[in-house]
């Protein structure tokens, strides 16, 4: 265990366990984006970045942003930041970490003495998850002006648009505008891998080398409900039918292309809604959401186009109708800065950690961020590659090391970063 850090271990590990204790407790670890449980960690959050000394504020995208000027505020933003919200029953360091790595980060350097020339800004943006209204990096997104009209016209099962749910958190879908940034001279994230390989070889932080771009795209199919004990097989309209085919489409295509082996490629169905669900009812309508990811947008198209195809076809088999096939969002895969990402492998052999390169087959805020300005990560083990799920596990000591990695680079890029790309303050 490393003990000569530049941060208190166990005071970022109490955040974390408070944080993650503001959960759903029939489903722990759970604190979706704008529910009152996701209210309640925000004002957590809000009162321990006051407590800091962060001049904090809700921007018009909903992300909480706690500041502490530099000694040159023209010298651009250094930013650290990360999620609150997380997935049903999984996320209980997913997010979390990040954003308490800076509110860690922000007290060990005031404790230090030291006040950097660059301004410091602490983030939690919102709904990094896919939200209910099916849209992730929400708050991301606006802060790098990729959060659309069409986007805030999402609803939610109940009818809630993305806008009036933006409002409701603090956001302001009427002024984007002053969310979007271009005084950010780096953003900086720790997260917990979320895959195995940092623990198969007993290292201490990856480096994040690049980050999957992730399509997700929505299906209906349309069929007639109908009594299941009296409707002869050959006169159903069986809207099941349809989605089980193209969900085993889905794999079948992706474990090709996975195959095909120079790039990494993954595709899942998580989201199925039959209606009206009963055991004695052929199925009316159904809804799947595909979530596909690669590191080369050429096997999206490819696997767009195939499933489009199949799926129809499936349509067409079970005499039903696809009313849609829409993508709800489409990311490209990023890669992380170099600059960022050798000063965090410098912070690394400064303290003695053990690092390695290391993607990400999960999507993250800092995949936007990358838009308006250099970005990279810092990866921490997590128990046998769990996460999603309610075993998701960290150690104290890996959330510690990999945050005073962070520390390490943010002290080294206070001194040698350039302006920041606008050159403008904020
Ligand atoms: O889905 C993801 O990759 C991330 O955990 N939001
Ligand atoms: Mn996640
Ligand atoms: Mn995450």
């Amino acid at each position: 265990m490393k003990t000569n850090l530049p941060l208190d271990a166990d005071r970022l590990w109490a955040d974390v366990m408070a944080l993650a204790d503001i959960t759903d407790p029939v489903r722990p670890y759970t604190r979706r984006s704008f529910t009152a449980l996701f209210l309640e960690g925000r004002a957590w959050l809000a009162q321990r970045f006051a407590e800091a000394g962060l001049v904090t504020r809700i921007d018009t995208a909903g992300n909480l942003i706690g500041r502490i000027e530099g000694n040159n505020p023209e010298l651009g933003v250094i930013a650290i930041g990360s999620h609150s919200d997380t997935v049903p029953s999984g996320g209980r360091f997913d997010g979390i970490a990040g954003v308490a790595t800076g509110l860690e980060i922000v007290r060990a350097l005031r404790q230090s003495g030291a006040r950097l020339d660059h301004t410091i800004e602490i983030i939690d943006f919102l709904a990094e998850e896919p939200s209910e209204y099916g849209l992730s990096c929400v708050g991301s997104r606006g802060m790098t002006g990729s959060l659309d009209g069409k986007m805030l016209d999402l609803t939610e099962p109940g009818g809630e648009t993305l806008r009036d749910a933006l409002r409701r958190v603090g956001g302001n879908p009427d002024r984007l505008i002053e969310a979007k940034r271009n005084d950010i001279s780096a953003f900086l994230e720790l997260h917990i891998e979320q895959g195995i390989v940092l623990e198969s070889r007993s290292l201490d932080v990856g480096v994040v080398t690049s980050i999957v771009g992730i399509r997700r795209i929505e299906i209906v199919f349309q069929g007639e409900a109908d009594h299941a004990g009296t409707t002869p097989m050959a006169l159903r309209h069986d809207a099941l039918a349809a989605a089980a085919n193209t969900v085993a489409a889905v794999r079948r295509v992706a474990e090709q292309l996975a195959a095909e082996g120079e790039n990494y490629f993954v595709a899942t169905v998580g989201i199925l809604t039959v209606e009206p669900s009963a055991s004695n009812i052929v199925p009316g309508r159904c809804r799947l959401v595909i979530d596909a990811r690669t590191t080369n947008p050429e096997l999206t198209a490819r696997f767009v186009g195939t499933i489009d195809l199949e799926s129809a076809a499936h349509a067409a088999a079970a005499k039903v109708t696809r009313p849609k096939f829409e993508t709800l969002s489409d990311g490209p895969p990023v890669a992380c800065d170099p600059d960022l990402r050798a000063a965090l492998r410098q912070g690394a052999h400064d303290l003695g950690l053990g690092e390695m390169d290391l993607p990400s087959g999960a999507g993250h805020d800092a995949a936007f961020m990358s838009r308006i300005a250099p970005s990279a990560m810092v990866f921490v083990p997590c128990r046998k590659g769990k996460s999603h799920a309610p075993e998701e596990w960290a150690d104290r000591e890996a959330i510690a090391a990999g945050a005073a990695v962070i520390y390490q680079a943010v002290r080294a890029l206070d001194q040698s970063l350039p302006r920041s790309r606008g050159g403008e303050a904020a």
